[in-house]
């Protein structure tokens, strides 16, 4: 791969997003290659936790707009290139059945911050900012920001956040739950790691049917929701983690996962 890095250790796969020059946009190339990641992060049975970042002081700018003037003289729609590379990379990362983490570094704008919205956590560097470049340069949302920002922060501010495009800054960004940890620039890498570590250490099958739940619930009944809940448990209840953790918990010792 070109644009992104990708490495496993510790059962962590850590994706970094690899154009500092172009601040992380995304072009054909990275997209491609991002989602080659993210499908090799969600099918490795080693990997049981994800890490997404940002090379030097951005997290990513969004969309390549070098890229995109191209396309637009060249008489290209859009609806393609966002079914293509978006809409798969954003349901690769929300439906893989593992916790992806987004250590967001620096400035997240536009498909960039929607990556980050996609991810289940997501802690932040004091200097980084969520732009939702959008409409900014005359554009709807993509890449789910529309879906994952109103859940994040709730309709009215998502509506301010997506049609104004004011920054948001790490604090603020806090404040409104888009992100769950604020930390120092220095200090971003090794928290974010220590946090795709304890989740590689987890019940792996019980944060893929975590996951499960919440999606549906988003959209659902609560009778619906019961009932998917009372599935998943079946399924968890059969997992090796599941009864090692009930043993451990009656024998007063700590539970140890083995993502079985
Ligand atoms: O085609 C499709 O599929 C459509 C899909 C669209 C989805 C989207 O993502 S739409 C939103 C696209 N992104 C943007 O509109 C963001 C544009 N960038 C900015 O607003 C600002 O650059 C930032 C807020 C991200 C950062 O500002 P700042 O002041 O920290 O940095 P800067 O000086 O503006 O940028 C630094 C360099 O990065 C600069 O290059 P240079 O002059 O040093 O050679 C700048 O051109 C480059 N850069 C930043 N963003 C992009 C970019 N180059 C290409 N594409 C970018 N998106």
């Amino acid at each position: 791969m070109n644009d992104v890095i990708y490495s496993v250790s510790d059962g962590v796969a850590t994706i970094t997003l690899d154009r500092p020059e172009a601040m992380n946009a995304l072009t054909v190339r990275m997209k491609t290659e991002l989602l080659e990641a993210l499908t090799m992060a969600s099918q490795a049975y080693a990997v049981r936790a994800v890490l997404l970042t940002g090379s030097e002081r951005a997290f990513c700018a969004g969309q390549d707009l070098s890229e995109h003037a191209a396309n637009l003289e060249a008489g290209r729609g859009l609806a393609d290139t966002v079914r293509t590379h978006y809409n798969p990379i954003v349901r690769t990362i929300a439906e893989m059945g593992k916790p992806v983490v987004a250590a967001v570094n620096g400035v997240a704008a536009g498909a960039g911050a929607a990556l980050a919205f996609a991810c289940d956590l997501r802690v932040a560097a004091d200097k980084a900012k969520f732009v939702m470049a959008f409409t900014g340069i005359g554009l709807a949302p993509d890449s789910g920001a529309s879906w994952t920002l109103q859940r994040l922060v709730g309709p009215a501010r998502a509506a301010e956040l997506l049609l104004l495009g004011d920054p948001l800054d790490a604090a603020r960004a806090l404040e409104l739950g888009v992100v769950s940890r604020v930390v120092p620039a220095e200090e971003l890498a090794g928290e974010a790691r220590a946090l795709a570590v304890r989740l590689a250490q987890g019940p792996t099958r019980a944060y893929a049917a975590t996951k499960r739940a919440l999606a549906a619930a988003a959209g659902g009944t609560l009778a619906e929701a019961l009932a998917l809940e009372a599935d998943l448990q079946d399924e968890c209840a059969a997992t090796e983690d599941h009864l090692g953790a009930t043993r451990a918990f009656l024998r007063k010792e700590r539970p140890r996962f083995s993502g079985r």
